[in-house]
């Protein structure tokens, strides 16, 4: 939930983006209380407080608003986490921006998380910190107090060695992430990859990784290491899309866009998402194969992210650019090949598409995990549509055994596996779906929370087998 401003007050609305869709459910189940930024400039003691409260009882936990001031969210928020941070775990480093005015913006907001920290947390609560904007909050923590225990998940990847070694504060940076007990990364491949940092680095670190939960010994403290691919909850997307509203919806939208098999993409605005890759990637398709011509829609929802930030204004042109071009090229009286949306969609019609949907496709040059690409997959209950998901996505890991992987950068390869998965027989998409979907019914948020939990009690049994790492292919993928 974030607090939203209408020119009659204030309410609470559901929040867009991963990581807030993924936690509040676990929030709601569970109880507890989310410190956070409540994502606009706000002054204490005004009438957003009293709807932050009351809001307690539909949301089922309590929220702690940590207040930045214009300043802060320019160097912190714009700065340090999306200019510099966000693009190097990515692997950008064309659009990191290593302002040294962004890392002390940087340090004085984790400060300020950890004072609130202190303030509302007990001796015997569990604090989980979310996500790389706040890595330095532990340390800050243990300052004042090494009684909390203190998690740490970073949902975005974690780079390679020769990636993070252009980050100026690196070494301030890995020494934070020690400061944790336990510490999560979405796939097998960040944390392979931020152990080589630690080898490379702090060669003094010794690393006992022959179980599941990884054990870094440095000095007097120990840290465990784990990797937790996170889940989504995948009943209630799956009851969502059985539902007769989503039924009603599905039916009305066949209306609107004809008998095409629908392609759908849907991102937050931003170039990890590979948008472009994925629009060049269609083109490609209707140019080479084109008995798909009037055959096939794309839908594309993009939300909007991070607007004020120039460089997400131009890729907003960019993906408006070869929207147009592609319609002006292929459209014909009853068909347009590309059905764009700049604005979110309510979760029903969002639902509705995931369930209509031929093919689910994912393009992301880099992505932590990336939720749509699960949810499709649970949406999917007919079990019809084929995931078309990038090898560099986290979900590939997990789901591997049924979707089809690509690479990004391949425009032509994309081209040729949307081909291949619109002449995939019923039977293979069916058996594909139903070996993704039986990992993420398994797999879903609450496992999520609990194995993470469980990591941090020591009570993993030693047999516990995660997802083995992707490992695209030596040989050519040829579909045809
Ligand atoms: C970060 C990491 C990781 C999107 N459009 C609409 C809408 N959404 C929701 C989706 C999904 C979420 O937004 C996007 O999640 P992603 O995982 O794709 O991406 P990020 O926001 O970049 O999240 C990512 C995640 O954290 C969790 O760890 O997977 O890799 O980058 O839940 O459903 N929701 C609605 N209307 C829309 O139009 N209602």
């Amino acid at each position: 939930m974030v607090l939203a401003k209408h020119d009659g007050g204030w309410t609470l609305k559901p929040g867009s983006g991963g990581l807030v869709n993924a936690l509040a459910p676990v929030l709601s189940h569970r109880g507890g209380v989310w410190i956070g930024w409540p994502g606009m400039p706000l002054e204490r003691g005004g009438p957003w407080e009293a709807v932050l409260a009351e809001g307690y009882r539909e949301r089922g936990y309590d929220m702690v608003p940590v207040l930045l001031s214009e300043e802060e969210v320019k160097g912190f928020y714009e700065g340090f986490a999306n200019a510099i941070l966000w693009p190097l775990f990515h692997d950008l480093l064309g659009q990191c921006n290593f302002q040294p005015s962004f890392w002390y913006a940087y340090l004085e907001v984790n400060e300020k998380f950890a004072d609130s920290v202190l303030r509302h947390g007990r001796r015997d609560d569990f604090l989980w910190v979310q996500d790389y904007q706040l890595i330095h909050v532990a340390e800050m923590v243990r300052r004042k107090s090494e009684a909390l225990r203190i998690g740490f998940f970073l949902h975005i990847p974690f780079p390679p060695l020769d990636i993070l070694l252009k980050l100026p504060w690196r070494g301030q940076i890995l020494k934070a992430f020690l400061a944790y007990d336990l510490l999560g990364f979405q796939t097998p491949r960040d944390t392979r990859n931020f152990l080589a940092c630690l080898r490379a680095l702090l060669p003094e670190a010794e690393i006992a990784d022959d179980h599941p939960v990884i054990e870094v010994r440095l000095g007097s403290r120990t840290v465990k290491v784990g990797t937790f691919p996170i889940g989504i909850d995948f009943q209630a997307y799956e009851e969502t899309a059985s539902s007769p509203r989503v039924a009603r919806r599905i039916a009305e939208l066949r209306g609107q866009i004809g008998p095409a098999h629908l392609i759908v993409g849907v991102d937050r605005l931003d170039y990890t998402k590979g948008l472009p890759e994925r629009l060049e990637a269609f083109r490609n398709a209707l140019q080479r194969h084109a008995e798909l011509r009037e055959q096939v829609m794309l839908f594309q929802v993009v939300v909007p992210s991070r607007e004020g930030v120039p460089e997400y204004q131009a890729l907003k042109a960019h993906v408006e650019r070869l929207v147009g071009e592609i319609n002006g090229e292929f459209s014909t009286a009853g068909w347009v090949p590309v059905h764009y949306q700049y604005r979110s969609l309510r979760r029903h019609d969002l639902i509705a598409l995931y369930r209509m949907a031929r093919i689910g496709f994912v393009t992301s040059i880099k992505d932590g995990m990336n939720l749509v690409a699960k949810e499709f997959c649970a949406c999917q209950i007919e079990g019809r549509g084929v995931l078309v998901l990038s090898e560099f996505a986290g979900a590939a890991a997990q789901l591997q055994s049924g979707a089809l992987l690509v690479n990004p950068h391949d425009i032509e390869g994309m081209a040729d596996a949307l081909k291949a998965a619109l002449d995939m027989s019923e039977e293979e998409r069916r058996w594909r779906m139903e070996e993704m979907r039986k990992i993420l019914r398994e797999q879903d948020i609450f496992w999520w929370v609990d194995y993470y939990l469980q990591a941090a009690l020591g009570t993993v049994p030693d047999d516990f087998r995660m997802p083995a790492e992707y490992v695209p292919p030596l040989e050519i993928e040829e579909y045809f």
